[in-house]
């Protein structure tokens, strides 16, 4: 990194789209200033760097921004390209699979996970298991492997990982269990949080579920 690089990022502390791009930087041994965001009273800052969506993260490199969580990994893998490992396949191949499992993650098991603790009833039921489902889409393409591109811990991983301190809230208020449904996800998401970048950047399971609990009494009335 050059000596008069600044990086900032604007998130949220629970914000699994965050953790990514947090993860992705102590991968590549960035050093970066942290700035929490409250997405309920977003600062000035985050306005006018994001002003199209509105959203952390958002990676801040010497005043210029980028959004987008996906978009901000492959940015750090690109600028930073001198730092090994990278992040994201060089193969054309595997790097379109790569590319093709983090937009199903960030879409389909955003949005199915977001549903089990954001409704009730039968919603909850069919959000649940579409959210199983998903994930056993995820751990079919697993298969066997240490990680989910071969050996080495990339853009697919650090794109599914930061949901692994949801699962508890998921599994709670949705009553299933991922270990059950997913015993190999389970056994991936251990492996990773061995990893320094992963466990010290995933916030404690119960404190996210206390989060998760605030919040579904906005959106759900028992
Ligand atoms: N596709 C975006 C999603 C980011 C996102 O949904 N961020 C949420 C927090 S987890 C947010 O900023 N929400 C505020 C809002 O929707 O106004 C990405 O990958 O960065």
């Amino acid at each position: 990194m050059a000596a008069e690089d600044e990086v900032i990022v604007l998130d949220g502390w629970a914000s699994m789209f965050g953790m990514k791009v947090r993860i992705a930087l102590a991968e590549k041994g960035i050093k970066y200033e942290y700035r929490e965001e409250n997405v309920r009273n977003k600062s000035s800052l985050l306005l006018q760097m994001n002003p199209v969506h509105k959203k952390i993260p958002v990676l801040i490199h010497n005043g210029k921004p980028v959004c987008e969580s996906s978009i901000i990994v492959q940015y750090i893998d690109e600028f930073w390209n001198d730092k090994a490992p990278l992040l994201i396949p060089s193969d054309p191949y595997q790097r379109a699979q790569a590319k093709f499992w983090v937009d199903f993650i960030d879409n389909k098991v955003y949005e199915t996970g977001r549903r089990t603790w954001t409704t009730k009833g039968e919603e909850q039921e069919a959000a649940s298991r579409q959210f199983i489902e998903n994930l056993k889409l995820l751990e079919e393409q697993l298969g066997d492997k240490k990680y989910f591109v071969g050996e080495h811990f990339g853009f697919v991983d650090m794109g599914l990982i930061p949901y692994y301190c949801w699962f508890y809230s998921f599994e709670t208020i949705g009553k299933f269990s991922i270990e059950a449904e997913c015993p190999k996800i389970i056994a991936w998401a251990k492996r990773c949080m061995q990893r320094e970048s992963v466990f010290k950047t995933l916030p404690d399971e119960k404190r996210v579920f206390e989060f998760v609990l605030e919040r579904r009494k906005v959106y759900v009335v028992e």
